[in-house]
Formats: C-alpha cells, sequence, structure tokens
C-alpha cells in the first residue's frame, strides 16, 4: 500500500479540517462531526444528550420514523444484542428471507449505479454495461454505488428500513431512536486490476475507521450474494470502535494491515464468510475493510443509522 492512499499527511488533514471548519455551515459541521467522534466519549455524550431530549418529546422521534407492525427476522433480544456489538463492535444472527434477496438483487441490476475514479466522469450506468471490469468496454470499474434516493425506489429495501427489529437493534445500541437513516450499496466487482489500481478505485479495501455524517451511528450490512474467501468477504477488528490508540484517533482514519496486526493481534481479525441473506450489525468506528473478489462480484447492502 503507498502513501497516497494511506492518504493525506498529517499537514494536509490539518489544513483540510481548518479550511473546513472556517467554511459554509454543512461543511463546518460536518468537520465538526468528524473531529467529535473521533473520541468515544463524545459519542456516548451525543447519545445520552438525545436520550434525554426522547424522554420529553412525548414519543415524536419514534413517531417519526415509519416503523411496520411486524419484522420480517426471528425475534431475538435486542438488548443482549446491542450489547453485544458493544462488546465486539459487530454482532450476528439476522438473515434476510431469499424473496427480499432476490428483489434487492434484481433492483441492483437495473438501478443507476456510479463508479469512482474516472468513470464518476461517465456519468450512472447499470451494472450490466460493466463487461470483465471495464465500462462500455474502456473505464476499469472496481467499485459501483447506489445513492440512497436510488434505494429508495426498492420495496424491498424499504421493508428493512421500516423493520421494527432493525430499529429497536438500532435504538438499544445507540440509547435514542435515530433522527436519520441512509441506505448504501454496492457492488465490489471481481477484478485483475493491479492492487495499487484496486485500492485507488475501491479505498474501503484499506483499514479504515469510518467518520460519517452524524454524532453517533451504528449499521447493519447484509450480503446480496454468497461470500466466501475468494468473492469479497468483509473484515473487521473486534472491539476496535472503543479501543484506538490516540495517535490513530488523531490521524487519517486508515492504517496499513501490518499496523493493526501490531496493536490488536491477527486473533482479533474476523473474515466474515456467509451465505447471501447473511445480516450482520457493526460499529463503523472499529475498524474494517473491504476485499477484492477474485471469482465472482459481490453485492453489499447497508443500513445506516444516526
Ligand atoms: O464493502 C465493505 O465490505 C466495506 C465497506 C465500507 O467500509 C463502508 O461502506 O464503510
Ligand atoms: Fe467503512
Amino acid at each position: 500500500m503507498t502513501s497516497n492512499i494511506l492518504t493525506t499527511s498529517y499537514s494536509s488533514a490539518f489544513s483540510k479540517v481548518i479550511k473546513r471548519l472556517l467554511s459554509n455551515t454543512e461543511d463546518r459541521e460536518y468537520a465538526i462531526q468528524r473531529l467529535l467522534t473521533r473520541f468515544p466519549l463524545n459519542r456516548k455524550i451525543y447519545s445520552l444528550i438525545q436520550n434525554l431530549r426522547q424522554q420529553l418529546d412525548n414519543g415524536a422521534a419514534k413517531n417519526n420514523l415509519k416503523i411496520r407492525d411486524k419484522s420480517i427476522f426471528d425475534r431475538v433480544n435486542t438488548i443482549t444484542y446491542a450489547e453485544k456489538i458493544r462488546q465486539e463492535s459487530v454482532a450476528f444472527g439476522l438473515t434476510l428471507p431469499p424473496s427480499i434477496v432476490e428483489e434487492v438483487y434484481e433492483y441492483a441490476c437495473q438501478a443507476p449505479c456510479y463508479g469512482t475514479g474516472r468513470v464518476r466522469d461517465e456519468g450512472d450506468f447499470i451494472i450490466t454495461e460493466v463487461k470483465d471490469g471495464y465500462l462500455r468496454g474502456k473505464y476499469p470499474v472496481a467499485l459501483a454505488e447506489f445513492s440512497n434516493s436510488t434505494l429508495m425506489g426498492c420495496e424491498a429495501i424499504e421493508k428493512l428500513v421500516q423493520d421494527p427489529l432493525l430499529l429497536q437493534i438500532a435504538r438499544d445500541y445507540l440509547h435514542y431512536w435515530p433522527t436519520k437513516i441512509e441506505r448504501y450499496m454496492s457492488w465490489t466487482l471481481a477484478s485483475k486490476l493491479p492492487e495499487e489500481e484496486q485500492k485507488r478505485l475501491n479505498e474501503p479495501i484499506v483499514y479504515h475507521y469510518d467518520l460519517v455524517p452524524g454524532y453517533n451511528t451504528v449499521r447493519i450490512y447484509f450480503y446480496i450474494t454468497d461470500i466466501d474467501t475468494a468473492s469479497g468477504p468483509h473484515v473487521m477488528i473486534k472491539g476496535s470502535h472503543e479501543n484506538k490508540p490516540l495517535s490513530w484517533m488523531l490521524a487519517p482514519c486508515q492504517q496499513h494491515d501490518s499496523e493493526v496486526y501490531k496493536y490488536y493481534g491477527k486473533e482479533k481479525e474476523i473474515v466474515i464468510e456467509g451465505k447471501k441473506g447473511l445480516g450482520f450489525f457493526q460499529d463503523p468506528y472499529c475498524f474494517h475493510k473491504a476485499t477484492t473478489p477474485i471469482t465472482s462480484d459481490r453485492l453489499l447492502l447497508q443500513i445506516r443509522y444516526y
């Protein structure tokens, strides 16, 4: 991995932060969020404030959410489940019914998505326009993403967004009803591109934690294609959401594999393989990364709660 991916040097990261802090309101708020949420204590304080606020709002925060009567998932104890995420950064045990997997997959095959790098200038495309890792025979595509607004058109995804069990887990983890929910989905394409090009086009394959547009967050991932070691498993470090050296909390949020293993130990790494439909909640302040599929394209859906 080269320094252009382990990107921004401290000084340019610092000057970016200063520029944002001095800029228009939206950028400034995002810069403040990115600064504060690096520290677990700040995220906890935000949760506490939101919790108190919501105790006084006569149920308004909950009523603002569309919550379906019945979950599509088998029952789980949401308090215990949230506690598991708190301890390990991740919790498993939620599986999508095949009909939902099918519907989301079909949607992803015909809805507009967008690429990274030079492909971004080509505008939206349909994934079937990408053959052997190249869009229209010209531009390499490693990652193709769907916007929140595009995903709002998928009924199956809306069912998940409104699912009472998922919302209750998010609530029990965050200690408040989420005030913003984002849908996100991505194709990671099987590729023979050189590793450096992969990393340029698909930054999440570098170990990182996410600084998000919010003061606290949790998310659920669903595999929509079967994922084994050769088809791009998600990889993460157990318990790292609450345990980072101070220098990494103040640094750009990517780290080399070797540094991550040196600090946490390789035994803390989980490589998540599973059949399509596998679902898991994660606190994205933990170190995690995507991996490049070799044998088949992979499709991953996320619902992000703030
Ligand atoms: O695709 C993956 O497995 C990880 C994606 C990721 O890191 C992210 O969306 O923040
Ligand atoms: Fe990430």
